[in-house]
C-alpha cells in the first residue's frame, strides 16, 4: 500500500527542497511584481526589486502582507492573473471585517487538492477507503479540499458537508465510512451522538479522522480518539493560502509536515517582524510559490506554533510546524495575564469534564471578569447543589494553577452549551462591546 501520496517529494533530501524553493520563488516574484500592482509598490517603497531575490534567504528583502492589506485590495487587488484565467474563488466565513476572498486558477486547485490528498494517504488513506468530508462545502474552503483530495486518492467520497447529525451518521454506518474529516469539536459531537443512540466506538468501521480549522489540544485528541475508536490527525489551513492542507499530520502525529514546495515557512517575533531561529515560538508566515491567481508573498497569519526540523520516523523530509498554540488575535489579555483557550481546554479535559465549554469575557467596574460554563456529562450531573458546588471549586483551583488568574467556573446541565457543526466559538468577549 502506498506510504506517500507523491513520494519523490514528499522525501526529497534538504538540498533538494531548496534548490525547488530557489527556482520557484524567483518566478513567483517576477510573476507578481509584474501582475500585483499593490505589491509592486510595497515593493517599490522597500527599495526591493525582483532581482533582489535569487535564492529563498532573500525572502527576508520581501515586505510582509497583513490582514489588513487584504481588506484594502479587496476583492481584485491582489489577484495575479487576469479574471478570466481564474475558475472558483473561496472565502472565509468573515464573521468581523470583510470576508477574505481567494481566487483560483484550474492549475491552483490541482495543486491544492494534491496537498489535500496527501494528507489523506498520510493517514493510511487509500481507493479502499470510504471517506466523509463533513467539512462544509460552499465558500469555505474545508468540504472542497477535502472532497478534491479523496477523489485524487481514489476513495469512494461522501460529500456530506456539514450539519444533520443524524443522517451523518445514518451514512456512516450503512455505507461504512472508514475515515471522517471535519472539524475537531463537530467529531467530539459525533462521538457523543453515537454513544447516545446506544453505539460502542467498536460499532462503526472508522479508522482514521483528518481534523483541522479550528485549535484544539492533545487532550482533545484522546477524547476523540477514544469515542470514535479512532485515530486522530490534524490538519492545517488558510483560506489566503489556498485551504486545507498546508500542512497535515503523519503517523507520528507530532506536528504537521508543511508541504515545503509550495509554501515557504518563517516564524517571525509578532512585535517586531524579526525572523525568529528554529524552535522558537512566534507568527507562522507564509510565501505561495506557485499559486497563479491569489500569490500571496510573506503573508502573515496571526498563527503562533513552533518549527521543527527534527528528522520524522514517516520519512517525510518536510519541515513541520507544532499544533498552532492560538492566534495572536485570540489570545485574552485578562487583567494584565495572556490566556489562550487551549489552557482551559486541557486543564478541562484533564480534569474529566467535557470538551463543551464557553468562556465569557466581560468588565466591571474597571475590571476584567472570566467566567467559564462548562457542561456536565450526564453521569457526573447531580441535583445536589454541593455536589456541584464542589466541582466548581475544585475547577477554579486548577484553573487557577494554569492560568495565573482564578476564572468563576459555572457547571451547566448537560445538552445546554450549543453543538457546533464547524467551528466552535470559544470565547464571547463583551468587553470589545463597551
Ligand atoms: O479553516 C482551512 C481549513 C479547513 C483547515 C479544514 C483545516 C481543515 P480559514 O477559515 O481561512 O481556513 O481559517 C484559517 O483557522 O489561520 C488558524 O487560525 C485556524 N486553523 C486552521 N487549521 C487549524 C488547526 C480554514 N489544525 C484559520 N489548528 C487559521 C488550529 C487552525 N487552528
Amino acid at each position: 500500500m502506498a506510504k506517500y501520496y507523491q513520494p519523490e517529494i514528499e522525501t526529497a533530501s534538504r538540498e533538494e527542497i531548496i534548490a525547488i524553493q530557489n527556482e520557484k520563488i524567483r518566478k513567483q516574484v517576477k510573476h507578481v511584481y509584474e501582475n500585483v500592482a499593490y505589491y509592486r509598490d510595497l515593493m517599490d517603497k522597500q527599495g526591493v526589486k525582483p532581482e533582489d531575490i535569487q535564492t529563498i534567504d532573500d525572502i527576508k528583502k520581501l515586505p510582509f502582507l497583513t490582514k489588513s492589506d487584504l481588506r484594502d485590495a479587496y476583492p481584485y487587488g491582489l489577484l495575479g492573473t487576469d479574471l478570466k484565467n481564474c475558475v472558483r474563488i473561496q472565502s472565509t466565513s468573515g464573521t468581523t471585517g470583510k470576508r477574505v476572498v481567494a481566487f483560483y486558477t484550474q492549475q491552483d486547485i490541482e495543486l491544492w487538492e494534491e496537498c489535500c490528498a496527501r494528507a489523506i494517504v498520510a493517514v493510511g488513506g487509500n481507493e479502499d477507503d470510504v471517506c466523509q468530508v463533513c467539512y462544509g462545502y460552499g465558500l469555505f474552503t474545508g468540504g472542497p479540499g477535502l472532497n478534491g483530495g479523496s477523489h485524487k486518492v481514489g476513495c469512494l467520497t461522501l460529500p456530506m458537508s456539514s450539519g444533520n447529525t443524524d443522517r451523518q451518521i445514518q451514512f456512516m454506518m450503512d455505507l461504512g465510512a472508514t475515515i471522517l474529516c471535519c472539524t475537531p469539536s463537530y467529531a467530539a459531537y459525533i462521538g457523543e451522538s453515537l454513544k447516545e443512540k446506544g453505539y460502542k466506538p467498536e460499532d462503526n468501521k472508522l479508522k482514521a479522522g483528518i481534523f483541522g480549522a479550528e485549535p484544539w489540544t492533545e487532550e482533545m485528541r484522546h477524547n476523540i480518539e477514544e469515542s470514535l475508536g479512532i485515530k486522530a490527525y490534524d490538519i492545517y489551513g488558510l483560506t489566503e493560502t489556498s485551504g486545507p492542507g498546508v500542512s497535515f499530520e503523519c503517523e507520528e502525529q507530532t506536528g504537521m509536515h508543511i508541504n515545503e514546495d509550495h509554501f515557504y515557512a518563517e516564524i517571525i517575533d509578532p512585535e517586531t517582524g524579526e525572523v525568529l531561529p528554529e524552535g522558537e515560538v512566534g507568527e507562522l508566515v507564509f510565501t505561495s510559490l506557485d499559486k497563479e491567481a491569489f500569490p500571496l508573498l510573506r503573508y502573515r497569519t496571526r498563527d503562533l506554533c513552533v518549527l521543527s526540523r527534527k528528522p520524522c520516523s514517516c520519512g517525510r523530509t518536510h519541515v513541520k510546524m507544532s499544533k498552532p498554540m492560538g492566534r495572536s488575535d485570540d489570545m485574552l489579555i485578562i487583567r494584565g495575564v495572556n490566556v489562550f483557550p487551549s489552557q482551559i481546554e486541557t486543564v478541562l479535559l484533564n480534569e474529566g469534564f467535557t470538551p463543551n465549554y464557553q468562556i465569557i469575557v466581560d468588565r466591571v467596574n474597571n475590571t476584567d471578569t472570566i467566567d467559564i460554563n462548562i457542561e456536565l456529562a450526564p453521569e457526573k450531573y447531580s441535583d445536589r447543589i454541593k455536589d456541584i458546588q464542589a466541582m466548581e471549586k475544585g475547577l477554579e483551583a486548577a484553573m487557577r494553577t494554569m492560568l495565573g488568574i482564578g476564572p468563576k467556573v459555572h457547571l451547566v446541565a448537560p445538552k445546554t452549551i450549543v453543538r457546533s457543526e464547524g467551528k466552535a466559538v470559544r470565547v464571547i468577549d463583551n468587553r470589545k462591546l463597551h
